[in-house]
């Protein structure tokens, strides 16, 4: 994405909605209008918003629009599994089970199935849900470390500003 095309995203996200943020319907009419392109399927703009609305609460701020085009401007190989991770983990808890892991798969057209996973968690001594670590072995066969944060630290962001609003 070139920067003619990034400024062109952001008037396009104003012309979309004037609310500030996406539901994700209008994410797809957006993705749709930036790419030109009325062959997008919903799910796969459905896959991008799931990773991108990491506060989870339904909607694209823009914000968190940015990020999706930053990440669209980067060719970073961990960054991009954090994404899909982050598509896969729904409820933001930091792991994802094999049925996550085996969903997404329509998308990021991976190889594993359903008894590679089980072999993998089998070997680490896991049960049916796995954290980040785990879910880039499964795609690259490469160990990274453990602590690795498919957030970035974003979640932790988020949980302390809540925390802060009890305390007000
Ligand atoms: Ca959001
Ligand atoms: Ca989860």
């Amino acid at each position: 994405m070139d920067e003619t095309k990034y400024k062109r995203a952001i008037t396009l996200f104003y012309e979309v909605t004037n609310r500030i943020q996406l539901d994700k319907s209008e994410f797809y009419i957006l993705i749709t209008r930036i790419e030109n392109d009325t062959t997008i399927e919903r799910k796969e703009t459905d896959f991008f918003f799931d990773a991108f609305d990491v506060n989870y609460d339904g909607e694209i701020s823009f914000e968190e629009f940015e990020d999706f085009l930053k990440y669209l401007c980067m060719n970073n190989e961990i960054y991009s599994r954090k994404i899909e991770f982050r598509s896969a983990d729904t409820n933001r808890d930091n792991l994802i089970s094999i049925d996550e892991a085996l969903s997404i798969k329509q998308i990021t057209n991976e190889k594993y199935d359903r008894e590679k996973i089980e072999k993998l968690l089998n070997d680490l001594d896991l049960e049916d849900e796995f954290p980040f670590y785990v879910y880039y072995k499964l795609c690259t066969g490469v160990s990274i470390d453990e602590k690795t944060d498919p957030y970035d630290g974003k979640l932790q962001l988020l949980n302390s500003q809540s925390k802060c609003c009890l305390i007000l």
